[in-house]
């Protein structure tokens, strides 16, 4: 793989190690499904037609942002027409939700962000449909409607299962024309040029019975028939699942059938450690544990690296990210997301700080059109700084009022800039990028958790080592041998970063 790009290598190679840091390389040359990613709320992100709904047309329009910050690939939440306000119950999984836009106008994001080399995967709510899709509709008016196999029926009942509750129905994967039906959908975006998907509530697929005593297991497998289908269509498609346990133990098997796994283990211990300033002591170490179960499912697992996503309470609001030196951890917080094996997905906001939390008083809350709703808060207008793009179908936000991209973007200080320049050394450093060699730092103690990366293709390779200061305190590391600063210096401020390229022929010096 890479070849044609070996010349321009070696001589990068070689100048890195002689001086300072250049930009190696940059994708697309170097994409191998291994991006860095962006999640979108559609409805909350950029208005273009001033009807206070954000849309495609927007995306479209701030393609120019997204590649300032950096990213290289999307990811959509559900864009399929839906009676909520999220779109995680679908009535239409072949239509765009109007409020967003059209077909033709999803087909134009496509092209616009492939000009770009910027790649789309799309939410497919595959658990549960809408109880207002055709199908369920037809499911439930009769016992003999063809569609009456698609759901499951509790016995005597005519009203289908619901493993979440408001309306969502789930699908009979016992049935094998719904599997067949969700190939058929990702056939349909995969011609259109989508890259692949985010798999929703993969836990649920399957109900737990005599016939299915490992559920997990039996989904994990049924995601492994989509996923070997779509790369008969395309060789680099890719699925990301939700996969939503605490623990890495509880998911791991899931990676026998996806590409990738959202780390929800990984994003406790960000918060812990980082936010809560539980001992980091092991943090690495834990790293090592996780990495070597994936591994045993998947040896090339690409571990999905989050900080938070639209069923969290935003970063900035949790506890010990929301005090005097909230800035400081936030920063780290991105700086370790985009210093680890993997894919990191920034849920749309966390590159300005922006905050966001279930406000309980506002369970049952009603909102125009769409019914109970609980989680808005925490997926509320991005703050753009001006009314160009801003959204405002919800306009109760009282967390974000002071923040502004246009303003953060122009400060070297900002939690902006920061993400950008992560962003930056993360593309242009292969060993951050690519594959998931993994190895802590021989000094790791309690306040400082380093570790090497490692990258070697038969043309290139590289070695970094990476230090975190995970304490409140400044503290000042030793490196031994040769080696070139990519970032920060041997004094860490709190909660700072260190990233020094070191020689590959000498990693045990280091680990
Ligand atoms: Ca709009
Ligand atoms: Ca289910």
């Amino acid at each position: 793989m890479k070849k044609g790009i070996i010349s321009v290598l070696l001589l990068a190679f070689a100048f890195t190690i002689v001086a300072c840091v250049e930009p190696i390389i940059t994708p697309p040359e170097f994409d191998d499904n291994h991006d860095i990613y962006y999640e979108i709320f559609v409805r909350s992100f950029a208005d273009s037609d001033d009807d206070g709904i954000g849309d495609l047309n927007g995306v479209i329009e701030n393609l120019d942002y997204l590649e300032s910050l950096g990213i290289t690939a999307i990811w959509l939440m559900p864009i399929n027409p839906s009676p909520s306000y999220h779109g995680y119950d679908v009535t239409d999984y072949y239509a765009i939700n109007p409020d967003y836009g059209t077909m033709a106008d999803f087909e134009n994001l496509l092209d616009e962000a492939a000009d770009r080399h910027i790649d789309i995967i799309i939410d497919l709510v595959v658990n549960h449909t809408s109880d207002q899709h055709p199908w369920y509709v037809s499911a439930s008016a009769s016992t003999s409607s063809e569609y009456r196999d698609w759901y499951i029926f509790p016995t005597g009942s005519n009203i289908g299962y619901e493993s979440f509750v408001g309306g969502m129905k789930d699908l009979n994967y016992d049935n094998p024309d719904v599997d067949q039906e969700i190939k058929n959908i990702m056939q349909f975006y995969i011609e259109k040029g989508v890259h692949g998907f985010r798999l929703d509530a993969v836990t649920k697929l399957f109900e737990h019975s005599a016939t299915h005593p490992d559920t997990d297991l039996d989904a994990a497998l049924l995601i492994r028939g989509w996923d070997t289908y779509i790369k008969t269509l395309n060789e680099k498609a890719y699925i990301v699942s939700e996969a939503w346990y605490n623990d890495y133990s509880d998911y791991a098997d899931y990676y026998l059938g996806s590409d990738s796994l959202f780390d929800f283990d990984l994003q406790m211990e960000i918060m812990t450690r980082v936010g809560l300033g539980n001992s980091p002591y092991l943090f690495t170490d834990h790293l090592v544990d996780i990495y070597e179960e994936y591994a045993l499912y998947h040896p090339d697992f690409i571990d999905g690296v989050i900080i938070g996503n639209h069923d969290m309470d935003r970063i900035a609001s949790r506890t010990g990210f929301n005090s005097y030196d909230s800035l400081e951890k936030l920063k780290l917080a991105a700086s370790i997301q985009m210093t680890l094996p993997g894919n990191p997905y920034i849920y749309y906001g966390e590159e300005i700080a922006m905050k966001g939390y279930r406000d309980y008083s506002h369970d049952g809350f009603l909102l125009d059109g769409y019914g109970v709703v609980y989680d808005e808060v925490r997926r509320t207008p991005f703050v753009w700084g001006d009314d160009t793009y801003q959204t405002s179908w919800y306009n109760d936000d009282q967390n974000n009022q002071t923040i502004s991209v246009a303003d953060q973007m122009t400060s070297s200080e900002s939690i902006w800039t920061h993400y950008q320049t992560m962003i930056a050394l993360r593309k242009n450093n292969p060993a951050l990028m690519y594959d998931n060699f993994f190895s802590p730092f021989r000094e790791n103690s309690s306040a400082i958790q380093g570790f090497v990366r490692y990258y070697e293709d038969e043309s290139y390779r590289q070695a970094v080592l990476v230090i975190h200061n995970m304490s409140s305190v400044e503290r000042t590391v030793t490196i031994p041998g040769q080696y070139t600063i990519l970032y920060g210096s041997l004094v860490l401020p709190r909660y700072g970063t260190l990233i020094v390229e070191i020689d590959p022929d000498q990693l045990g010096d280091y680990i």
